[in-house]
């Protein structure tokens, strides 16, 4: 899409608010942050506004502290969204993925300019303007080419780099994913160029477990995966109870998903994460399996080909037993109702 409209509109100092999804994580955060260092060196004012908590393993992140978080403090993050002319939606495409958030967007009175930055597949058609690409690895490769764009790649500096390259490690699992394109490679480079310690970056993001967590592992690996092995699929669940006795924090459930990919014979690992309301699931997947279709037939979901998350009202024990069902429907071949 010819972005040239909106940046002669960000010629003019703007008050901007940057959206990001519910649970944010590294992508979602880092590509905010580092959108308002910009934005602010353009002379715009801007707000960063998350609709829930980000977990503590992204709070070395610069400015990470002026980020304003809708659950616990709606109003102000309300006084401030009737203050903007401009909202940039970062890091998801559908006003559903930012709950009660997206409901105060629509009460809003005054008109805004709207921008979607994103990389999942299917956006909804809500924003005037789009840098939507479902090939890009991170919304925060995104943003780095919204800069570049814009003919402002001189204004990047460390700060936001650091911002940047977090993102992408995030999002491509340390450039190990099949989104790990070379121009990946190449954004990586010249991030570093600004005297990243990837090391550092990577120790931050990863090396961060409590022995409550790593404990909290060993016991899902042993005692609750189970391995559907006609589907080669592993899937495992965290009950509320579960999730306090080991007291467990938000980021502590990140990434577990993952592990039984390391498995030979495993291409589906699904985890079950019992809610107040809902049982949140992931699903991650190897090669051309692709759960993004999976999750959006069975689990009113989305994503991408190899990482996609939906949800399920019924019970967990329900919902774990219908997994064999839908993957049986699934591989049996297409929806044709679809
Ligand atoms: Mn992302």
């Amino acid at each position: 899409m010819n972005l040239d409209e909106l940046f002669q509109y960000l010629q003019t100092p703007r008050k901007i608010a940057l959206l990001t999804h519910v649970r944010p994580d590294g992508d979602a955060i880092g590509s905010a942050l580092a959108m308002k260092m910009y934005l602010e060196k353009k002379g715009h004012t801007a707000h960063v506004i998350a609709p829930d908590d980000f977990p503590d393993f992204l709070d070395w992140m610069p400015q990470s502290n002026q980020v304003h978080v809708h659950l616990r403090n709606r109003k102000t993050c309300f006084a401030i969204l009737t203050q903007m002319e401009c909202i940039f939606f970062l890091d998801f495409n559908a006003m559903k993925r930012i709950e009660l958030l997206g409901e105060d967007v629509q009460k809003l009175y005054q008109p805004f300019v709207s921008v979607m930055i994103d990389h999942h597949r299917e956006p909804d058609n809500f924003t005037k303007y789009r840098l939507w690409d479902d090939t890009a690895s991170s919304t925060a490769e995104l943003v780095y080419t919204f800069i570049q764009m814009a003919g402002d790649l001189q204004l990047l500096d460390k700060d936001m780099a650091a911002c940047l390259y977090a993102g992408m490690a995030l999002d491509t699992g340390v450039f190990q994913y099949s989104n790990t394109t070379p121009k990946v490679h190449q954004i990586a480079g010249a991030l570093m160029e600004y005297g990243l310690q990837v090391d550092t970056i990577h120790n931050a993001l990863y090396n961060q477990y409590g022995e409550n967590r790593l404990r909290f592992i060993g016991y899902l690996l042993t005692q609750k995966m189970q391995i559907i092995p006609e589907y080669r699929t592993a899937y495992m669940s965290i009950t509320m109870k579960e999730a306090e006795q080991f007291s467990l924090s938000i980021g502590d459930k990140e990434g577990i998903v993952n592990i039984p990919l390391a498995m030979r014979d495993v291409d589906i690992a699904v985890l079950f994460t019992e809610d107040k309301d809902k049982i949140k699931i992931s699903f991650r997947s190897k090669g051309e399996v692709n759960v993004e279709a999976f999750s959006r037939r069975f689990y009113n979901g989305g994503g991408h080909k190899n990482a996609s998350g939906g949800s399920s009202r019924l019970s967990l024990e329900e919902t774990e037993r219908n997994l064999q069902v839908h993957l049986a429907a699934y591989f049996s071949g297409p929806d044709v109702s679809e």
